[in-house]
């Protein structure tokens, strides 16, 4: 395997097994970087775990802010859109708004990144897989989804029957507000039964395809099918 993981943002980040010092000087590191903003809290009081209540107004619940380019995608609510399309009948264009309109869900899950770090109860809310498919229509050779993210190069597959899992959904709501820019607004990928790095930030357009390819971290060598503790990246 290489020394990266997934959320090491192409920094030579310890490889899977390492000391706990080294990876509480790899998070520390992490301080230097300004456009981590109040998020920089998140690694502080995981870096910190019994000192977190003595931090007074620590907005965080672990989370890491992770990405792959320079920059954060901004979203622009008027000329967004989610393109459906490859495989599909009837491709679609859908705003913000229209997006919203789709039947929608909620749920709790726990989120686990495979470099170790899980937030606990995480509140979601947005569209499942197969109400968001609906009208675009997949074709019988349509046997995976491919996510863009608007964030340049990150993609990411799922099948479509991982896809159809119960807790799997395209998510515009966490913890009762809309996606924070960091996490991926407008809209991003649930699948809690994964880890994180198939959890597509920034999704901007989803295409129906024959079957999955690798994505950005599956070309490094993780695992397509990344469940949690099942999957090779399982950091122990
Ligand atoms: N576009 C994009 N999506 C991404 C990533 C990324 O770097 N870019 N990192 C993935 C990884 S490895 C994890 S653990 C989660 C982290 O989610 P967070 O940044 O909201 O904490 O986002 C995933 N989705
Ligand atoms: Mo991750």
């Amino acid at each position: 395997m290489d020394e990266l993981a997934p959320g090491s943002a192409g920094e030579p980040e310890a490889p899977r097994r390492i000391g706990r010092g080294v990876f509480l000087g790899t998070v520390v590191g992490g301080l230097s970087s300004l456009w981590w903003g109040k998020a920089v809290w998140g690694p502080v009081s995981h870096a910190l775990s019994g000192v977190e209540a003595a931090i007074p107004l620590v907005p965080t619940k672990g989370w890491r802010i992770y990405t792959v380019a320079a920059t954060m995608p901004v979203f622009e609510p008027h000329s967004w859109r989610l393109n459906i399309g490859g495989l599909v009948e009837q491709p679609q264009a859908l705003s913000y708004d229209e997006l919203r309109a789709l039947p929608q869900v909620s749920q709790v899950s726990t989120f686990h990144c495979v470099t170790g770090w899980t937030v606990n109860g995480v509140h979601w809310r947005g569209v499942r897989f197969k109400d968001l498919l609906a009208q675009a229509k997949p074709l019988p050779g349509a046997h995976a989804l491919q996510f863009v993210s608007a964030e340049k190069p990150y993609i990411d597959y799922l099948t479509l029957e991982q896809a159809m899992l119960p807790d799997a959904m395209l998510a515009w709501e966490m913890d009762g507000k809309p996606l924070l820019q960091e996490h991926g607004a407008p809209v991003r990928v649930v699948i809690p039964d994964m880890y994180g790095y198939k959890n597509v930030k920034w999704v901007e357009e989803i295409n129906l395809v024959p079957k999955p390819g690798n994505g950005y971290w599956e070309l490094l060598g993780y695992d397509r099918d990344a469940w949690v503790g099942r999957s090779n990246g399982y950091y122990s």
